[in-house]
Formats: structure tokens, sequence, C-alpha cells
């Protein structure tokens, strides 16, 4: 393998071995975060799909208990594929996932599971009532190969019925849609024709993902998540998610759930189309994501999953594929038009030996090392400062490439030196400075009749990660939508071995990136702050920490 095995994830959700894929079913039960994933038991490429099965106290430390559904029905012999959780009102948690009943073609059809036992916090084992399943069967308009992966039902407090979405495709394959399947309770299921929302050349829709946001904060400037049935109203918005088969990115817009008509209006119809104004919750490798609510802290918590950017032939020969992204806090930011991620505040408790560097003005082409810990498993909290003068010095935007960020980064690279940037991290840097991965900001002047002066892009840029070749190193980038005419941005990326996870602008634009360096490793990987562009800028405060290693599924009860 070309891949070493010190380069193992310590603080991202993974099992000790094997393939994963799509988290499922998250929720909170009796004290406990529970966790559910697509995993291959018996190796580390997509096979065998069963439902493994973790839980924890604070979605940090996770035990993993026995496999939670397997094939064992008739409408589940093939695989037990992706599928949420929700508790009903008496506190019974329901599993609804797709279930694959046919050999030859993956013909889909929807189960439910119960526990066996509702007083077992733990939920350790699963029955599916057989006079239930399969629950929901695609009708004849529906291709059967494309509809699966329900969401956590909601309940309208209006008429009593539950609601869910089902990922599906119309028009030949061409036309994502989600559709909705409405029941009194939760037994019989029935569709409402016209899909919640749909849209032209997205093809399959996969893991919708659908629920109420907003910015609200509880008085002690603690973020607000609401529980999936509340509607939209005023101080409240929908979000719906897709994860889109064709381009393996997870897309999200904002907007009204109109309950009556049953249809979901997004508030920026371009959103939904292939332009610059498409919202995504990463912009790096992050797929098949899911939230839930969390009733003990009342926050919203969305999973994603990275896989992994080596070969396959490396992950078969390191023996696994596949991890969860840290779970992220999400919220509607106060513009309306995006969500905010934040890692969940538990991360912090890992937060070990810390360095700290004051203001430090980065000489235009300069890096400064951070010394003093180790940074192969980190977490870096930077903020930067540009001088508003010098922000006249800010690069032109190339008109051709003002709405494609990642065609952006992948000509302006770390390398290409700016006007104002590229400055950022280099994170698991070699001593030599031979591997090293930017992650960065980069600031153009905006077209005239913009509404900001500036556009400020943020990059990821792996191609220098590793001198292994074989390795997929595409550069990811999203556009951070800030006002940087006061200079300021921020930056926090948690390195784990791996990966490299960073959230610009406190949590306005993501991207996760998996590297694999081959000298870059252990104690031999460094941390600086670097500027490649023609302004100084000022690192206002730099702290960052060690990260310790949580329990990870070693151990089952
Ligand atoms: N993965 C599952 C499907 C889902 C896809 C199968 C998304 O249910 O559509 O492992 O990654």
């Amino acid at each position: 393998s070309i891949v070493n095995p010190q380069l193992r994830t310590g603080y991202h959700f993974h099992p000790p071995k094997n393939w994963i894929n799509d988290p499922n079913a998250p929720m909170y039960y009796k004290g406990w975060y529970h966790f559910f994933y697509q995993y291959n038991p018996k190796g580390a490429v997509w096979n065998n799909i069963v439902w493994a099965h973790s839980v924890s106290r604070d979605l940090i430390n996770w035990v993993a208990l026995p496999t939670a559904l397997r094939p064992s029905i008739p409408s589940d012999r093939y695989g037990c594929w992706s599928g949420s959780a929700t508790v009903l009102p008496d506190g019974t948690p329901v599993i609804m996932y797709t279930g694959i009943n046919h050999p030859d073609i993956n013909y889909q059809v929807q189960n439910v599971a119960y526990p066996r036992n509702k007083s077992d916090p733990l939920l350790r084992e699963w029955v599916k009532p057989s006079h239930m399943n399969p629950i929901i069967v695609p009708e004849r308009d529906i291709n059967v190969t494309q509809f699966r992966d329900p969401t956590t039902a909601w309940r309208a407090a209006a008429d009593g019925q539950w609601r869910l979405l089902i990922g599906s495709a119309t028009d030949g394959g061409s036309r994502g849609a989600a559709y909705v399947y409405r029941s009194r309770d939760f037994r019989r299921w029935t569709r409402v024709r016209r899909p919640l929302h749909s849209a032209p050349a997205t093809g399959m829709w996969e893991c919708p993902d659908f629920y109420p946001v907003s910015s609200d904060d509880d008085g002690r400037r603690r973020r607000v998540g609401l529980e999936t049935s509340v509607p939209s109203g005023p101080r409240v918005k929908h979000v719906l998610k897709n994860s889109l088969d064709l381009r393996r990115y997870d897309y999200y817009t904002v907007g009204t759930y109109h309950r009556r008509a049953e249809r979901y209006v997004p508030d920026d119809p371009a959103g939904d189309g292939d332009g610059e104004r498409r919202v995504r919750y990463d912009y790096g490798n992050f797929y098949a994501s899911k939230t839930f609510y969390d009733p003990a802290k009342r926050r919203r918590i969305l999973w994603g999953w990275a896989n992994e950017s080596d070969t396959a032939a490396d992950d078969v020969a390191k023996g696994w594929a596949g991890i969860q992204a840290i779970p992220r806090t999400v919220w509607l930011d106060p513009s309306g038009k995006q969500l905010l991620q934040w890692p969940i505040e538990e991360v912090e408790a890992l937060r070990g030996k810390a360095v700290t560097l004051g203001k430090t003005i980065i000489k235009a082409g300069h890096h400064v090392k951070v010394t003093g810990i180790q940074t192969a498993q980190a977490d870096v909290e930077v903020s930067f400062e540009v001088s508003p003068s010098a922000l006249a010095g800010a690069e032109r935007l190339d008109p051709a490439l003002a709405d494609d960020a990642e065609r952006l980064c992948g000509v302006k690279r770390a390398d290409v030196k700016g006007g104002v940037g590229p400055f950022g991290l280099w994170v698991l840097a070699s001593a030599n400075l031979k591997e090293r991965t930017a992650v960065f900001f980069r600031v153009f002047k905006a077209a005239a009749g913009s509404s900001n002066k500036h556009v400020v892009l943020m990059c990821t840029d792996p191609t220098k990660s590793s001198l292994n070749p074989n390795l997929y190193r595409p550069t990811f980038a999203g556009f951070v939508d800030t006002d940087i005419s006061n200079g300021k941005i921020s930056l926090r990326t948690l390195i784990d071995r791996s990966v490299v996870e960073s959230f610009g602008a406190g949590g306005k634009t993501c991207i996760l990136s998996r590297v694999y360096p081959s000298l870059a490793i252990g104690n031999k990987a460094h941390l600086y702050v670097f500027n490649n562009g023609r302004a100084d800028v000022k690192v206002s405060r730099l702290i960052a920490w060690e990260m310790k290693k949580p329990v990870m599924n070693g151990a089952k009860i």
C-alpha cells in the first residue's frame, strides 16, 4: 500500500476496519446519541451493505454495538440501504430504510424496523414486523431503481398527519424529485402525486433531507435548532438538501414549505439551477449527509460521509475506507440566504496542549511556522486582517471564471501569486515543504454593480499534499458570501492525519479534503501560516491545539 497506516483518522468517526458510507438514522434516545451507517462487514469496498450501529454520550467517544439491520426478510434480502429515524410522540423510535428485494436489479422498496425493547437505551435489537414490510412500494409511474432514502418524518399539527420524503427522479431519470408520502398512523402511507419539489437536469436525488431552520438564539447567544415538525413561518424557513448522484455533491436551498399545497418553494429559484447560486454544505469531499434534531441541547446536527481519495486497491490494502465528517451544528445565517455550520462544541473537549501566535505580520511572499505542538492532529483557529487600503490591490476577477469557484481555484492555486492572498495555512507540511496542503483565501475585485466590492474565494489545494502518485488531488473551492471591506476574515481547520476539514468566515463556507502525505506523518507533520500575495497580511490571533484521541469504536458492548 502506498498509504501509510499512520494516516488513519483519529477523532473523525470510523469503525476499526472496512468500508463505510452514508450516515443513517442519527437520533438522541434516553441519554444516548445513536449513529447508524452503511457498512460492508466483509471488506473495504462498497458491498454487502448492512446498518452498523454505534452509541455515544457526547458525539465524540463511540462504542460499537452489534449490527442493527442486515438482510433478513424478502423485502431487504439484497441490501439494507439508507434511511432515517423518527421518534413517535409516545417515544417509540422507528427506522424507515430502503430495502433491495431483487438479485439482479436494485429494485427499491421501503421497510420499517422497531426496537425489540424500548426500555433499552442502547436500542441494541431491531425487529422488522413482517405484517408491515415492505411498507412502501413504488407505484407504476416510479422507476423502481430510483426510489430510496426516506427522510425523518414530520407531523403537521393542523391535520395530525405524518409526512416524509423519498428521493427519486422523473422524466427518464433526468429530473431529480422528492416525493411526499403521508400517513395517519405511520403504517399506511400514500403518495402525494406531485413531488414536494423537483429540478431539471439534476438526476437522481439521493438522501433528501428537509427541515426547519431559524437564526434565532435562546437569549444567551446560543443558536437554537428546530424540531423537524416545526412549520415554516415568519422566523422559520425550510432547507431542502439533495445528494446529486450525478455530481456527488450535497446541494441545498433555503425556502418555504407550503404544507397545504404540499410544496416547497426555494427563495432563490436559481439555487436549483446549474449556476453559481447553487450552495453546498461543503465544497469538498462530503456526501449523503443527514441532519437530526438534538432535544438535549436544542440544536440541529449535520452528519456527512467523506470517502477516500486514494485508489480502491489502496483501500483494500489498508483495510479501511470512509469516515464521517465532524458533526456540525447548523443554523440559518442572518442573511437568510444560507446556513452556517460549526463543529459541535463537544469537539473542544479533545483539545490538549495549545500554542498561540499573537499579532504577527506575514509579509508578502513569506510564511511563519507554528511550533510547540504536534499538528498531525490539531484544531486551528486563526483570524486574519488585511488593511482596508491594501484591499485596493486585489486582483481582477476573470469574468469567465467569476461563476465557478472550483475552476477559479484550479487556475489560481496556492502557488500562484496574487494581490490580496492567497493567504492561509499550510497543513500537514513536511519540514522541507515538499509536501503541504494549502487552505486559503484569495480576494478579488468584484464586477461593477455587485453588492460587495470584493469577492472572497476559499480554497483547499492538495496538489502538493503528497509525493505519492496515484492519489486523487482535486482543488476544492467555494465563494465566501462575506463583506470583507473591514479586512477581517477567520478560518478554522481540523486536521486529523488524512483529513483537512475547514470552516471559513465562521462557518459560511466549508471544505473537507482527504490527503495522504508520505513525509508529513506523525511528528513530521508541520503547520505554517503563509501569504503568497503582494499585500501584507496580519494574523491578529492564532490558536492551535493538539487533539487527543477519543474512544472510537474499539470495543464492542
Ligand atoms: N448510498 C446508499 C443509497 C444511497 C447512496 C447505498 C448514497 O441508499 O442512495 O449504500 O450514497
